[in-house]
């Protein structure tokens, strides 16, 4: 079990579109299992492979609630197939823009086609916050944050805090 960094805001990675996943082996499972393990120490509710800085199209989610059976679950190469009309409202926050959260309006129920860890094809439908929680996880595989559905001012002012707090950061 490896708890890998989280890249946070500017990093320009974050902003990369992530390569498919050529193959379900060993070393993805490997990869896989840190990266829930580094979900479930942040702690969060998604994880994309892009913010421990390798740009393939994974994540890992558990929306289970505190006390219960944990839920891992496994995305590879996921593609949004049909969103819903009707819209829900969440508070997002985001591992990689720590500290900062903000309501994002997203379709309510989202059919997502991907393989599972054993590298079989799935469908899953999906609504309330894991609906939510698999867009914002699906965003960053295309290189968009959460702050990209909030106004412009707001998601200056946020770029700008974190730009700001990486220029002073000491480099030895
Ligand atoms: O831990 C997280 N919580 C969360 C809350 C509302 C909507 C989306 C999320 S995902 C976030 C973890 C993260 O940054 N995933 O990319
Ligand atoms: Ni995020």
């Amino acid at each position: 079990m490896t708890i890998k960094p989280i890249i946070i805001i500017p990093d320009p990675l974050l902003r990369q579109v992530s390569k498919p996943v050529e193959r379900v082996d060993s070393d993805l499972t490997h990869l896989i299992d840190d990266m829930l393990d580094t979900m479930y120490d942040a702690p969060g509710i998604g994880l994309a492979a892009v913010q421990v800085a390798v740009p393939r199209r994974l994540l890992v989610i558990d929306v289970s609630k505190e006390g219960e059976d944990k839920q891992p679950l496994v995305f590879i190469n996921p593609e949004i197939i049909r969103s819903s009309e009707d819209r829900s409202v969440y508070e997002e926050g985001c591992l990689s823009i720590p500290d900062y959260y903000a309501e994002v309006e997203r379709p309510a129920t989202v059919t997502v086609k991907h393989l599972d860890r054993l590298g079989k094809e799935q469908l899953t439908e999906a609504d309330g916050l894991l609906a939510t929680c698999l867009q914002h996880e699906i965003d960053h595989l295309n290189g968009v944050l959460f702050i990209d559905h909030i106004s412009r001012l707001k998601r200056e002012m946020v770029i700008k805090k974190f730009s700001k707090a990486a220029k002073s950061k000491v480099t030895v």
